[in-house]
């Protein structure tokens, strides 16, 4: 069997969802990030403005890199996860950073390694442009709603990369098949697109939920709606879900979680016991607080005013802010 066809084989064993292969150069369409930055779409996340060059080019990033095996593990799953309020589906269980890494170690060790060859893992964190990898090394194309869109698992593949010295025989691109479809557009409830293909991520609810630090902008709090945690409506709309199926990862399985009346009780210690090795952790418990003070504001009910009147005498004042924000939505409905 060749190097493609044994890493295949190695990969599906693993339990992983798709796997594609891409010479270690710059993908297309990479220079759009120089734009998307000038346009300050970023927001606040600065480190995604710290090395755009390195970021453009996986070869700048790893000089010795030759090749990148790229795969993706779906994060669908079955929805509601929680009595009240969403959590974004890649969210509900174990990080998935630690899931996809643990699979692509064990890839790694079984090919690369045996190959004499050397490796590098990337998953999210790194600065590398992992969709337009995926799209250059055949597993889909960016989709209208930017992200990769699968044949099969639609856009709910979680990404990661292997890079490595060994050259080894890429897959060609796929072709685009969003066509004249714009459901994820016509979805968004924050408007966060401005033209197909380019998302304004100050106005996406992940990033508003889970990257940025501050208070969430007073016009955005009614649009999260029941949202705590990230944001699946471009991603459900989306027709290429038809053959998708649910996540066959166990430990990105949602874990049970209380309603969000005894969440917003549970102090820092609470918080990091629940989280821990979660994606919710690196959020913090203010930022966590803060979310639920919003979704309680917008599908909150009377019962719930004592706890956000507790929480509204806590010290912080981002908290104290938006438990005022939550009981004044609550009272204006009565
Ligand atoms: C920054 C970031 C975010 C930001 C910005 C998102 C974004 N679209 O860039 C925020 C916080 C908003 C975010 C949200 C989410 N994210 Co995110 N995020 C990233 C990260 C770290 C970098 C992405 C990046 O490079 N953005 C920079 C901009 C320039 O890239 P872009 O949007 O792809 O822009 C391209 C297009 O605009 C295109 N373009 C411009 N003009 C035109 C015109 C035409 C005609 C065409 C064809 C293209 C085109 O060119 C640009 C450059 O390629 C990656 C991990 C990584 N290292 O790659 C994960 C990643 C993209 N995120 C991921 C996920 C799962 C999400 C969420 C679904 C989480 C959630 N459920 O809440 C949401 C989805 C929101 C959305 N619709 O994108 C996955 C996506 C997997 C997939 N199947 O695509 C990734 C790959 C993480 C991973 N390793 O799995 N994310
Ligand atoms: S994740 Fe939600 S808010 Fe962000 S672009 Fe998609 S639909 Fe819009
Ligand atoms: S919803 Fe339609 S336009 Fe958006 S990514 Fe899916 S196919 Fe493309």
């Amino acid at each position: 069997m060749d190097r493609p066809s044994l890493i295949r084989q190695s990969a599906r064993a693993l339990g992983l969802d798709a796997l594609g292969i891409t010479r270690a150069e710059s993908p297309d369409r990479a220079e759009h990030l120089s734009e998307w930055l000038k346009l300050s779409y970023h927001g606040e996340m600065a480190w995604m403005a710290k090395s755009p060059a390195v970021r453009m080019d996986p070869g700048t990033y790893d000089s010795t890199a030759q090749t990148i095996i790229i795969a993706g593990l779906s994060s669908r799953q079955p929805s509601p996860s929680i009595p009240r309020g969403r959590i974004a589906a890649y969210a509900q269980g174990e990080d998935y950073h630690a899931i996809l890494r643990d699979h692509l170690e064990s890839l790694a060790r079984k090919t690369i390694v045996e190959w004499g060859g050397k490796y590098r893992i990337t998953v999210d964190s790194s600065p590398v442009m992992e969709k337009l990898i995926a799209a250059q090394a055949g597993l889909g194309w960016q989709g209208k709603n930017t992200l990769l869109i699968h044949p099969e698992h639609g856009p709910w593949l979680l990404l990661g990369c292997i890079l490595t010295d060994l050259e080894i025989s890429p897959d060609a691109p796929a072709r685009d098949h969003c066509g004249s479809c714009t459901r994820c557009l016509d979805a968004c409830p924050t408007g966060a697109f401005p033209q197909p293909y380019v998302l304004d991520a100050r106005r996406c609810l992940a990033y508003l939920t889970i990257e940025h630090p501050g208070p969430i902008p007073e016009e955005f709090r009614p649009l999260m709606g029941d949202r705590i945690f990230g944001c699946d409506e471009c991603l459900e709309v989306c027709p290429w879900n038809r053959h998708a199926r649910q996540s066959r990862e166990v430990r990105l399985q949602p874990l049970p979680r209380p309603d969000l009346r005894e969440m917003l009780s549970w102090d820092d210690s609470r918080f990091r016991k629940e989280f821990r090795d979660t994606p919710i952790f690196r959020l913090k418990r203010n930022r966590w607080i803060r979310n639920l003070c919003v979704v309680l504001g917008n599908i909150g009910t009377p019962e719930d005013l004592p706890a956000l009147q507790q929480t509204q005498r806590e010290s912080d004042p981002l908290i104290q802010e938006h438990a005022s924000w939550a009981i004044a939505q609550i009272r204006n409905r009565l």
